[in-house]
């Protein structure tokens, strides 16, 4: 299956190659893994001569679709997400683009020939286990130019940061590219007790994988809104500098800053209380920090000791109407995080509870809202700004529903 993926890539290059504009648009997720993607299609494209405009993003909001694709004739490729929405895209795209998807999640089929789903997904290897999205574009890379080779490490610090292991182990492809690297002498792949552990070769000596993709992790995050994924970028194709330490150590304290800040308003009466959930709104003092940050947040209180560990936390994060180098694209929409306590992770395990993943999409498709990345013990959403009560409202009545169903049943 991997022969396909491949040759399929090998299509699509035809017709990048052929393609009579020069320049190219990559939009990229934001953690490290979507940040190492980023930077193996930037060099690579660059490589192949083409003009490179690279956009940062959190999440592929249909606002900003709506947008990329009001354009006609360029080059677009997504890189670590878009591969679920192959069928919406070629629907906005209508053939007027070059498209090009290199994501690794569930992935659907795309309907226009000027959409290239090359998600591995739809080729058999799972995402969550034998390919990340930076391996996914590493794959692309080689493929375009051997040259490319050099990228590998890169690949490997993505895999190592979407934390896929099997028993403490990369394997299939993540496990290649490391292997690839280590080839290269630019890694080293120690055991441990469980599993391996994986090494940059760096003028200042081994680097834990882990820990350089936790840099990028913050990079990507806590400075979304300012310039953290660039510099990201630039320390995947260069490494990391005392500029780039410095920017670090600041985003770090402006993220314990205020969520110490948040956490004194929780305590002091900040959270109001329904039935069966308890929730806060952040409003815009999370910034300059993205908005994975409210669900990094969520992580951080929900088993303190002034969340009642009986009820669902849900928190709610304006989303900027911005996206970072590529301006305004008419967002009015708040992200919803959530989360239960270790007693409530228990109970939904046991099917004793409503899992995130039924109760907050339907909810939020109930009020017109976006559902994208929902498990069933961590969630999170957007609607539009100003029905964050009704959504919490509309989540009542399921789990009213849910209840009484349950008990009609007994
Ligand atoms: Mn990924």
């Amino acid at each position: 299956m991997k022969e396909k993926l491949i040759q399929d890539m090998r299509a699509a290059i035809d017709e990048l190659i052929q393609w009579p504009k020069k320049n190219v648009q990559i939009f990229h997720h934001n953690d490290s893994d979507g940040l190492s993607a980023g930077a193996i299609l930037q060099r690579a494209f660059e490589r192949a001569g083409f003009a490179v405009q690279r956009f940062c993003l959190e999440k592929p909001y249909p606002a900003l679709l709506q947008r990329i694709y009001g354009q006609e004739g360029q080059i677009i490729v997504f890189a670590d997400f878009a591969g679920r929405i192959a069928p919406l895209l070629s629907e906005l795209n209508r053939g007027r683009n070059l498209t090009l998807i290199l994501d690794h999640h569930v992935a659907e089929a795309a309907t226009d020939p000027r959409v290239h789903n090359l998600d591995p997904d739809l080729y058999g290897l799972k995402g969550d286990r034998d390919i990340s999205g930076s391996t996914t574009c590493y794959l692309f890379a080689r493929t375009l130019d051997a040259a490319n080779q050099d990228l590998a490490t890169i690949a490997a610090i993505g895999a190592v940061g979407d934390e896929f292991f099997v028993d403490g182990c990369l394997v299939s492809e993540n496990r290649a590219v490391a292997l690839e690297a280590v080839g290269q002498g630019k890694m080293e792949i120690r055991a441990q007790e469980v599993g391996e552990r994986y090494y940059l070769n760096t003028a200042n000596g081994p680097v834990p994988c882990d820990e350089f993709a936790a840099y990028l992790d913050t990079l990507g995050a806590a400075g979304y809104y300012r310039h953290g994924p660039d510099m990201g970028v630039t320390v995947c194709l260069e490494g990391t500098s005392a500029q780039s330490d410095h920017m670090l150590q600041e985003l770090q304290s402006i993220q314990q800053k205020a969520f110490a800040a948040e956490m004194q308003r929780l305590r002091d009466g900040g959270l109001t209380t329904t039935a069966h959930i308890q929730w806060f709104h952040v409003h815009n003092r999370f910034a300059p920090m993205g908005v994975k940050m409210i669900g990094v947040f969520c992580d951080a209180i929900k088993n303190k000791d002034f969340i009642d560990p009986q009820r669902y936390v849900a928190g709610f994060q304006i989303i900027p109407d911005e996206i970072p180098g590529f301006g305004p694209v008419g967002m009015r929409d708040v992200k919803i995080s959530m989360r239960v306590s270790a007693p409530m992770e228990n109970a939904i395990r046991d099917n004793e509870k409503m899992g995130l993943n039924i109760l907050l999409p339907e909810a939020t498709g109930r009020l017109g809202g976006f559902s994208d990345a929902c498990h069933s013990l961590t969630a999170a959403t957007t609607v539009a700004v100003g029905k964050e009560a009704q959504l919490i409202a509309e989540m009542e009545k399921i789990l009213e529903g849910g209840i009484r169903k349950a008990e009609g049943g007994k």
